[in-house]
């Protein structure tokens, strides 16, 4: 037995208990950047700061979520009253989890491909995270769909990178999502995600093993099979859901606890609809815990309405617990797209 075994086990139950997702707000500075720049949102550590406590002080949030994906910059701050946000997610019943990636760069000698960088130095990283109370952490690999990529070298040493990492958390106490992000980017068919996403999966799944990461201990975060963003022909939400559950259950194996999805740039709506497709229509081929990681599909609409003006916490907050509380619903498969006009009325 590991130092962390039983504590590992635990956490990744917890993590995806029924009922309940994680709500990833993990987003680097220059993402955040971006998001809120297109709202004319100043980008300072301030309003960072303040966005940050809207989210984690949305009251009941732990209905919904099980536990909050940080950032480095994050896990460090306090609230306004000067209460650590790590300590603020504790109270409010939801665990702590870090990204421990530190992006993706151009893959030498692969044209438009990345290789997600952060292992150097990362047994220590984790250690201090751990005794900050971080409890799981994410590495998010990114996979690029063209007519000639991805190439063997972009997902070998992306799978290589993730299991490096996931053997260390384990060793340190944490739980590691593997997240290896098939982008949604490109005019490709849905069948041609499969494709992709299965191969992926593949090579994961080897390099996991042989890098001896304990298959009970860790979290899937997939992306779904989807049509590509510029594709002419849209997949139906059941197409997505079947080709999404053909892929998993013939790629993750059953010791696995939880797969817990991205949103990849779906809508709301779409990305809601798919995982209550996922449950209402194949959940009973799905041997692991089947919810969502989301952080646009559920961020969005507070982050739009609450606009840098704090004047708007409450309602922004409102928002953010109802899109957490659609996509729990969705994850037992008792979504309907009716609850999204209930949601607007309210
Ligand atoms: C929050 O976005 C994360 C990536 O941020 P950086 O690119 O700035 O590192 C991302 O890993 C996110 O956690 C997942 O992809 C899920 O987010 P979406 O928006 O796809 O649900």
């Amino acid at each position: 037995m590991g130092t962390y075994d039983r504590e590992l086990i635990a956490t990744a139950r917890a993590m995806v208990a029924p009922g309940k997702g994680l709500l990833a707000m993990d987003e680097s500075n220059g993402t955040c950047a971006k998001r809120f720049e297109k709202l004319g949102i100043p980008v300072t550590i301030e309003r960072r700061r303040t966005y940050r406590e809207l989210i984690i002080g949305t009251p009941n949030l732990a209905d919904y979520i099980s536990g909050a994906i940080l950032y480095d910059e994050t896990i460090r701050q306090s609230s306004q009253a000067g209460v650590p946000l790590v300590k603020m997610l504790e109270a409010a019943g939801m665990i702590p989890g870090i990204k421990l990636d530190l992006g993706a760069k151009d893959l030498p000698g692969c044209p438009g491909e990345k290789v997600t960088e952060g292992l150097d130095g990362l047994r220590e990283r984790i250690a201090e995270y751990y005794q900050m109370g971080a409890r799981f952490a994410k590495w998010r690999a990114v996979i690029a769909i063209d007519a000639s990529i991805p190439s063997d070298t972009c997902l070998i040493v992306n799978a290589h990178a993730l299991a490096r990492y996931a053997a260390l958390c384990q060793e340190g106490g944490l739980v590691p999502i593997v997240e290896p992000e098939v982008l949604i980017d490109g005019d490709h068919s849905i069948e041609r995600c499969y494709e992709v996403t299965d191969r992926t999966l593949q090579v994961v799944f080897a390099q996991l093993r042989l890098n001896r990461v304990e298959l009970d201990k860790m979290i899937l975060k997939p992306s779904m099979v989807l049509s590509g963003e510029s594709c002419s022909e849209q997949a139906s939400v059941d197409l997505v859901a079947q080709m999404t559950v053909r892929c998993l259950r013939d790629n993750v194996p059953t010791s696995v606890p939880g797969i817990a999805f991205l949103s990849g740039g779906q809508s709301n709506e779409r990305a809601t609809a798919h995982l209550n497709a996922i449950h209402t229509q194949y959940g009973s081929e799905c041997p692991w815990a089947v919810t969502f990681s989301y952080a646009r599909a559920i961020q969005q609409p507070a982050l739009d309405h609450w606009h840098g003006d704090d004047a708007n916490i409450p309602e922004a907050q409102r928002r953010l617990y109802q899109r957490a509380k659609l996509n729990a619903a969705a994850s037992m498969g008792q979504y309907m797209p009716e609850m999204e006009r209930e949601m607007s009325m309210v």
